[in-house]
């Protein structure tokens, strides 16, 4: 509604050439989220101080911001910024491995770095860096190889080098500061660039996402982020840009003013009530607390934390990105790569349950662990595994239906809610074994 009536007429109409994203994007489940940029080289600590003693956010890609770097100092890290040990297809195959079908990297994040060839703006990795190498071409390209569907991160509002930081006079005259994040959240108000924000927006955010859209063909999503600031006519604009050049391509509701093809209910958030997510959704989490790497953080999702997550989110209908920050010099973190492996272990045994599924309707029985939220804020994930063989998640597909447990049984479990109520079984299946003998009553399938 705030929008010109000949936009709305359009956005619907763009809706359209969608459909099939959309159903991939429903069947999918699993995805890999990674966060790299020059914030990957200090990783979490600056003059030698770490990002959770400043201000929040506590996560390591917010360091310029937490510490308040000049834009020209900041900058110059991308004279060091030389990833040698970084490998595409390795990246790639451990998505697979891992059981993800997605892959989304930071083409653009906050501090305005692009890991691309722009021609628009210099402050890009061909050339700013000694590397020289267009990251986003050698994961787009691995991702198609390996057959894995490949997106784009943007920060399309906040751009420490060019952007978003101009409206500071405008926060001064508002009386907003930097402390009150809800009204300045994000603003580069400790050294402003120059530009207006709609010089900003004409001169680089608009050409570069419309470059992404021409050198990277067949994308299946593109991740806005934090709208904050956009008025409908800009959201509508960053839209426009995308569906002009590539049409299949679903967006991200963080585009702002009610656009956008799908849900993030919230970083490291799991919805609990599902009425009030319209639009397909999807959570994205880290793996530690933070999503660019962070050198000091050690606290790691383990394989079963992980398992949770996914399984929480798959029996609600929803889809789970989970992220990786490699380190400057382009490695992905050990812990990392073992975890997702062992997930991807499990899966491939169990994936049938996952995949194409849709929820049912009661989405678990037993469990009582609560959905959490919070990034960079270990204290509120306040995980526990401590569920039983008799604890289980529900999902549907066709006329299946599926009980997920992360503890093997030991003998006979009985899943109360398959009851007779439910209809009369015809068949019972453990996946990964073969099918099983059963009973079904009044108190449930056992
Ligand atoms: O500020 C960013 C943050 O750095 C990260 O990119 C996350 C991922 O969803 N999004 C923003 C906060 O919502």
């Amino acid at each position: 509604d705030k929008l010109p009536e000949v936009h709305l007429k359009e956005w619907k109409a763009m809706n359209e050439s969608k459909a099939e994203t959309m159903q991939w994007f429903k069947d999918s489940k699993f995805g890999m989220f990674i966060h790299w940029g020059l914030y990957s080289i200090p990783g979490g600590v600056w003059d030698g101080q770490k990002i959770h003693e400043m201000r929040r956010p506590h996560v390591a890609e917010w360091i310029q911001h937490a510490a308040e770097v000049p834009r020209a100092e900041y900058a110059q890290l991308a004279k060091s910024f030389n990833p040698i040990h970084f490998d595409a297809e390795a990246i790639v195959k451990l998505a697979k491995a891992a059981g993800m079908r997605y892959l989304v990297i930071t083409a653009k994040h906050h501090d305005g770095f692009a890991l691309y060839d722009s021609r628009v703006s210099d402050f890009d990795v061909m050339d700013a860096t000694p590397f020289k190498r267009d990251i986003i071409r050698e994961l787009h390209d691995a991702c198609k190889k390996e057959g894995l569907a490949f997106g784009v991160y943007y920060s399309h509002n906040i751009d420490w080098a060019d952007g978003s930081d101009c409206r500071a006079a405008e926060y001064k005259e508002k009386g907003w500061t930097i402390e009150n994040q809800n009204l300045a959240f994000g603003a580069n108000t400790w050294d402003p660039s120059p530009n207006t924000f709609q010089e900003y927006l004409d001169n680089k955010a608009y050409p570069q996402v419309k470059e992404l859209m021409e050198n990277y063909p067949d994308m299946k999503c593109l991740w806005y982020d934090m709208p904050w600031r956009m008025d409908a006519e800009q959201s509508f604009n960053f839209y426009k840009i995308v569906y002009d050049i590539q049409p299949q391509i679903i967006i991200t509701h963080r585009i702002g003013n009610g656009f956008g093809d799908y849900t993030i209910p919230g970083d490291n958030k799991i919805p609990e009530n599902l009425d009030d997510l319209k639009k397909p959704w999807e959570t994205v989490g880290t793996f530690n607390n933070s999503w660019g790497f962070n050198g000091y953080d050690q606290d790691w999702k383990s394989p079963q934390e992980i398992l949770f997550w996914l399984i929480e989110i798959v029996s609600k209908g929803g889809n789970y990105m989970l992220n990786i920050g490699p380190t400057g010099l382009g490695g992905v973190p050990t812990e990392s790569v073992g975890n997702l492996q062992a997930v991807g272990a499990w899966l491939d045994v169990n994936g049938e349950a996952v995949y194409g599924t849709s929820k049912w309707k009661l989405t678990k029985e037993g469990i009582t662990q609560l959905s959490m939220g919070g990034t960079g804020d270990r204290e509120k994930r306040g995980f526990q595994f401590d569920f039983t063989a008799e604890d289980f998640w529900f999902t549907q597909k066709d006329d299946s239906l599926y009980a997920i447990s992360l503890v093997p049984a030991k003998e006979t479990v009985t899943v109360k809610s398959f009851d007779t109520g439910i209809g009369k079984v015809k068949s019972v299946e453990l996946l990964g074994h073969g099918k099983v003998d059963f009973s079904q009553d009044e108190n449930g399938l056992t």
